[in-house]
């Protein structure tokens, strides 16, 4: 049911470290030429690591873990193309469409693939408005057993709510040399993180403690903005309640959400909010590639043993 690209395929068979992008961050999230940028970025963190990326989508039906070249093109296009989230998974593939996956389709589908590390801008959340809203991210991390890069949560998201709902729900929020959840364009929130990991070896330890213990749910790994990208916090603040009265008055609703309030903030911030999520963008796919590296190598030193019985 799920088509990896050859270069995927064969890197998955000689278990070379690969490394998932979502596809929603280039066909919704960001603006045409910025989202080229972001792909070539990405993709060259993730290589540079000595990984293999794959991008992922559903391409006209069929879920697909690595884009070929021509098939990136078309989502780079954006023209045709849904947003699919992991509800509109079936629907997207039983009509034969084409779908820029988000963070939860993208983690539906790498869970049913040997796919391990996936590298992200920021997950979805709880909103602040409606109090309703609330990303499939969360409950498909929940399920999900993989390691997910990102910047911590969205700006625009009720973050502390939304650090609330992955205790609930079970999901270690490990920072990568940081303390604090980092906030997406922003370096901080003050909110605490559940662990902190100084190296890529640090996080394959803890991954391989979580999976040991039979734990079902995403580790998600977070690091801060690049500081020279960065936005500092006030101004951000400024930005994103523009963002939300204006996305309020125009009773923007559902799927819609996410896409407009980031492109109002980027306004907003005279494009600085792109120029920090790309730069937050590449080192998180650098990072997932490291982690990527250090699981492989994990995996080469633990010698096969009986599994142990009790007597
Ligand atoms: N972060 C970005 N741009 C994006 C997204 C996140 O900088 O486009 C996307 C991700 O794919 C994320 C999705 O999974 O937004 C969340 O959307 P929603 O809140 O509708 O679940
Ligand atoms: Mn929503």
């Amino acid at each position: 049911m799920i088509r990896h690209t050859p270069d995927v395929g064969e890197a998955l068979i000689q278990r070379r470290p690969v490394v998932a992008l979502e596809s929603s961050v280039l066909a919704q999230g960001l603006p045409i030429p910025a989202n080229r940028e972001a792909a070539e970025r990405m993709m060259a963190g993730v290589a540079g690591a000595g990984a293999v990326a794959a991008v992922t989508a559903v391409v006209d039906g069929v879920p697909t873990i690595g884009l070929a070249p021509d098939e990136l093109e078309r989502f780079l296009a954006r023209e045709g193309i849904r947003k699919v989230s992991s509800r509109d998974l079936a629907p997207a593939v039983a009509q034969r469409a084409c779908g820029a996956t988000t963070v939860a389709a993208t983690l539906s589908l790498i869970a049913r693939s040997d796919v391990r590390v996936f590298a992200t801008g920021g997950i979805g959340g709880v909103h602040r408005a409606p109090p309703f809203d609330e990303s499939a991210d969360l409950v498909e991390l929940a399920r999900s057993p993989r390691v997910v890069v990102c910047a911590g949560a969205k700006s625009i998201l009720d973050l502390p709510a939304t650090l609330e709902r992955l205790e609930t729900l079970g999901v270690p929020v490990i920072g990568y040399r940081c303390r604090e959840f980092p906030a997406f364009f922003s370096v901080s929130s003050a909110l605490p993180v559940s662990a902190v990991a100084e190296t890529p070896d640090e996080v394959a330890a803890i991954e391989r403690a979580h999976r040991a213990l039979g734990r079902q749910e995403a580790l998600l790994v977070v690091q801060p903005c690049p500081a020279g990208a960065a936005i500092p916090r006030d101004e951000l603040e400024g930005a994103v309640a523009a963002a939300l009265r204006e996305a309020a008055a125009l009773h923007v609703r559902g799927s819609n959400v996410t896409p407009f309030l980031l492109a109002a903030v980027e306004r907003a911030t005279e494009g600085r909010s792109r120029r920090a999520n790309l730069a937050l963008l590449e080192a998180n796919a650098q990072l997932a590639g490291r982690i990527a590296v250090a699981l492989g190598r994990d995996d080469a030193a633990t010698v096969p043993s009986p599994s142990p019985r009790a007597s």
